[in-house]
């Protein structure tokens, strides 16, 4: 790094960063998915596997020491929007540009797991789901998009969404 506004607060978590890489790498210098799942303490494979493909801009499988570098910055130093986006894409399964009853489903039921408080939640997931899409969707197409996500009260999403942010700064500090 040879940016001169590179602080020295920076070039620490860089390092902080470096350190994590290696030490959940092994000795492929690669971390993949077993690896990752480990190292952010997920549950869920499946989120594990969600995390990796935001992370695996080459598409080869594994996270390489840049690409790790370059996803942990955004998540650490990124502005609220880039984090909003990477959780908004976590759980955006298909692709589409959308969160649909399905893909919020999932979500609020993979956050309960992780949160170990889905035998305590009183209303079904279905329910759940159905309370968020209603504050969220606010043209009744029965989805959620990145914009007006963003600005509806999507507090349960958001509360999926720093978990995982959590996990990835327990992680590296
Ligand atoms: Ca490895
Ligand atoms: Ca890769
Ligand atoms: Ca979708």
């Amino acid at each position: 790094m040879t940016d001169p506004r590179l602080s020295a607060v920076d070039a620490k978590l860089l390092a902080t960063l470096e350190r994590a890489f290696d030490a959940h790498a092994g000795h492929d210098a690669h971390i993949d998915l077993a690896e990752l799942q480990k190292a952010l303490g997920l549950r869920s494979e499946y989120l594990a596997r969600r995390v990796l493909l935001l992370f695996d801009s080459n598409r080869d499988g594994v996270v390489s020491k840049e690409e790790f570098l370059a996803g942990a910055r955004t998540l650490l130093l990124g502005s609220d929007r880039d984090k909003l986006w990477f959780a908004f894409r976590l759980y955006d399964h298909d692709g589409d540009g959308f969160l649909d009853h399905h893909e919020v489903m999932r979500m609020l039921s993979m956050t309960l797991a992780e949160d170990e408080i889905v035998e305590r939640a009183k209303q079904p997931v279905e329910q759940l789901a159905r309370v968020f899409l209603k504050a969220a969707d606010r043209n009744a197409d029965g989805r959620v998009s990145f914009e007006r996500e963003r600005s509806a009260k999507g507090a349960r999403r958001r509360r999926g969404a720093k978990k995982v942010y959590r996990s990835l700064l327990m992680r590296v500090s």
